[in-house]
């Protein structure tokens, strides 16, 4: 007799960097993963995954993927590896990092980690508490958002801001530098059912990206010129008499003092800094307060020298017109800040040292080299959830520092990635198929369960187990946080007393696989009509006396005494460009271009950028170029080209389209630059700079020159 297969289902959470952060359903057929597809109940997944994931469960059996720990046997980089097994790995990386801290101090081991894997248990923060009671450098993790966070977190206070469910409520919508239909799909059918009710949908993007094809309106300011369209879009509500007085005059603090800046900002400055026309900033204005707007901020707001100073701009756009007051109405930044996770629980920041040394994220190129003072050296280095050789500025800096001989590097992945490339050691990490986790939000209000509906491939461990087994070597499994199972982490990381969590218990998750917080309903929620913002006065903070600048977490986890740094600006301001014709002439001169390399619609950051048929849908690296800037340089449609500056270079296919003005390429982001035409990609030109706010990048801040390659 035939005996039917047996088909079991289990609730997923997307585990990507992704603001969607969708729910899923598992199916699974004898111990196999069958099926990964949206959950049909959820309000924003709507049974719909992304291109990237839709084949979620092949690619758990992508046959690149890496099976079991691999210790080095070839030059660093060069891809050669032995087997070996996880009592070794552990036992050597144990010894080594004994004898890094026995020479140089606990401080010369460096761990290095992003949202690669998004989830409380296995994600940014999950190594932290390891790596905090062992004493090593403190990495401080902004790639993303967190200029923005600093900028929302001054100015309005750590609130969700608008539900983007809510959006249905809006009748003018505003998408600033967010190409939703790639990056933040599952947002997407709200503002079409508010746009098929009336709504004006305007997108404010340097290029006309999908999302702007697809807009009511397209306005396009130079890259990095936003905060100046801000201040204009400021002055224009007040010279138009738009500020909704009665409500600014009781629930914000500094209008006087933003008013007097902002109307230096006059209409023809503004023009000639953004190049958008003046009367479409005037329009703008008029339409945007009489109407009841929202405005969805994308992270590509903070990516240049001014970046959040950018976003503290924008941010009184929406509290000038009074746009709290409706549903709906105001600023979607990130819903975090209501998520009740216990993020000490997470990180334990109460382990770290007085005095430790903190190095950021974007700047491991320099930390590598010597291009920072750094006593002890960083000897050692372990990176998870991450792949800065593809993902991090001046990549061929952060090569050359992991080319170093001297340096004991250990990465833990799904993939040898363009990184783990140049590891001693790797560690193959279970998907998110393969274990328990739960999942914030940065762009719902959802919880998700991530359960474990299958076996690991291979001797795929989690992040978690990975730190349960380094914690066992040091002799750390005295505290009980280092023991506790994945699942026993989840419900330890999370405030289940607190009011967001309605009360619920994991069993409500067991059976229904998310909960949206307790904050007001997408139809109802309206939490600053008046006032009412969690900051220190209760009001919006246009102006801050005494502003300093910070690092939120939980992009860094710090003693108190070291969480605030340099003076900041006590208004929002606009800030040229670091690298533009205005502020760097010379550098102008031989590098005329400014390039921005957003998302790739087809790759999730670096993610699935190694298979093939996601190549072929997302095609190989290109370059999209104006007619004007092609033809002087004898570019054509489809011809090899090279981008270049000081800090290397990368090659593409040419676009030539009128969708980027003259003076502007774009190129996207996520290739490995093992697998482009040259050995580079879009980081390879990216400068690791900070941006004025929450040390993040500037990666719509660099200056190009671009040839044609023959
Ligand atoms: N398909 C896909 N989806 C993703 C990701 C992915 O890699 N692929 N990554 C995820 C992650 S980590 C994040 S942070 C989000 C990011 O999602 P988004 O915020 O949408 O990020 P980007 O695509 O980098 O940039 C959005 C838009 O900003 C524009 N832009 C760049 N610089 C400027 C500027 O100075 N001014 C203005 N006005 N516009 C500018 C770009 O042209 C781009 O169209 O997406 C997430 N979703
Ligand atoms: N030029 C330019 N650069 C950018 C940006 C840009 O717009 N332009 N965007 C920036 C932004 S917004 C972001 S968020 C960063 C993202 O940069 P990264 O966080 O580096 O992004 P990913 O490419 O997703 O890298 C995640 C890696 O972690 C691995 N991984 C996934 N899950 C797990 C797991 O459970 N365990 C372990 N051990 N590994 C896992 C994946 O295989 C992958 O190699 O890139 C930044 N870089
Ligand atoms: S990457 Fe984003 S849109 Fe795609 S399935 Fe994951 S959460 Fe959903
Ligand atoms: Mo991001």
């Amino acid at each position: 007799m035939n005996e039917q297969p047996k088909r079991e289902t289990f609730f997923g959470g997307c585990p990507h960097d992704c603001p969607d952060t969708c729910a899923m359903i598992y199916e699974v057929e004898d111990g196999k993963l069958v099926e990964v597809r949206g959950n049909k109940e959820h309000p924003m997944t709507r049974g719909g995954l992304c291109v990237k994931l839709k084949d979620y469960h092949d690619h758990h059996y992508n046959p690149d993927r890496l099976l079991h720990p691999l210790r080095r046997v070839g030059p660093k980089g060069s891809r050669q590896f032995e087997r070996i097994s996880w009592d070794d790995a552990i036992a050597e990386i144990a010894t080594r990092w004994k004898d890094i801290i026995a020479k140089h101090g606990s401080q010369a081991i460096m761990p290095y980690s992003y949202l690669g894997n998004e989830g409380l248990v296995q994600g940014l923060t999950c190594g932290d508490a390891f790596f905090n009671r062992l004493g090593t450098t403190v990495n401080e993790k902004t790639f993303c958002a967190s200029g923005s966070s600093t900028a929302w977190l001054l100015t309005v206070g750590p609130t969700g801001g608008v539900d983007p469910e809510s959006f249905t409520h809006s009748k003018y919508i505003v998408i600033w530098a967010c190409n939703s239909i790639s990056t933040n799909l599952h947002h997407w059918p709200f503002v079409l059912e508010a746009q098929k009710k009336g709504a004006k949908v305007v997108v404010i993007d340097s290029y006309r990206s999908r999302t702007a094809k697809a807009a009511d309106w397209h306005i396009a300011p130079k890259p990095g010129t936003d905060a100046a369209l801000a201040m204009g879009i400021i002055a224009a509500l007040i010279r138009g008499g738009y500020v909704d007085d009665a409500w600014v005059n009781a629930h914000t603090v500094g209008f006087p003092e933003l008013a007097k800046r902002a109307l230096d900002f006059t209409p023809d400055y503004v023009e000639a800094v953004t190049g958008v026309p003046a009367q479409d900033v005037a329009q703008f204005a008029r339409e945007f307060a009489t109407v009841q707007p929202s405005i969805r901020m994308g992270v590509a707001l903070e990516r240049h020298a001014g970046g959040g100073q950018t976003i503290r701009a924008v941010c009184a756009i929406p509290a000038l017109a009074g746009s709290w007051r409706h549903v709906g109405g105001g600023l979607l930044q990130m819903p975090l800040w209501e998520f009740p996770v216990d993020w000490a629980k997470v990180s334990r920041p109460d382990y770290i040292r007085p005095g430790t040394r903190v190095v950021n994220n974007l700047q491991l190129g320099r930390a590598l080299t010597g291009g920072m003072q750094l006593d002890p050296p960083v000897m050692g280095l372990f990176v998870y959830n991450t792949n800065p050789v593809s993902q991090a500025p001046e990549t061929n800096r952060i090569v050359e520092g992991l080319s170093r001989e001297d340096l004991f590097f250990v990465a833990a992945e799904h993939f040898i990635t363009d990184t783990a490339a140049y590891a001693d050691i790797i560690l193959p990490a279970t998907m998110a198929g393969e274990h328990d986790d739960m999942m914030f939000s940065w762009g719902h209000f959802y919880l998700t369960l991530n359960e474990k509906a299958i076996e690991p491939r291979g001797e795929a461990n989690s992040n978690a187990e990975i730190f349960r087994l380094l914690s066992k070597a040091f002799g750390f499994d005295d505290d009980p946080r280092f023991t506790m199972s994945d699942m026993e982490l989840a419900a330890h990381y999370i405030q289940w007393d607190a009011p967001q969590m309605g009360g619920i218990d994991m069993e409500y998750f067991r059976k229904h696989g998310y909960f949206h917080l307790a904050v007001g309903t997408p139809d109802d929620r309206l939490p600053h009509a008046n006032g009412n913002f969690p900051t220190p006065s209760g009001k919006v903070e246009f102006m801050v006396e005494d502003a300093k600048n910070f690092v939120a977490p939980p992009f860094r986890m710090m003693y108190e005494e070291n969480q605030s740094g340099e003076d900041v600006d006590p208004l929002p301001g606009y800030m040229p460009p670091r690298e533009s014709a205005e502020t760097n002439p010379n550098l102008a001169e031989h590098y005329p271009l400014n390039i921005i390399s957003p998302k790739s619609h087809g790759f999730l950051n670096s993610c699935y950028a190694n298979e093939e048929h996601k190549i072929k849908g997302q095609g190989e690296q290109f370059v999209l170029i104006s007619p004007k800037d092609a033809e002087s340089r004898s570019i054509r449609e489809g011809d090899p080209v090279r981008v270049f500056n000081g800090r290397g270079d990368f090659e593409g296919l040419a676009r030539v389209t009128d969708d980027v003005g003259e003076g502007v390429i774009v190129a996207t982001l996520g290739y490995w630059r093992s697998l482009n035409r040259s050995d580079g990609s879009v980081n390879s030109i990216s400068s690791d700079e900070f941006c004025s706010l929450g040390r993040a990048p500037t990666f719509s801040d660099n200056l190009v020159q671009v040839m044609r390659v023959n």
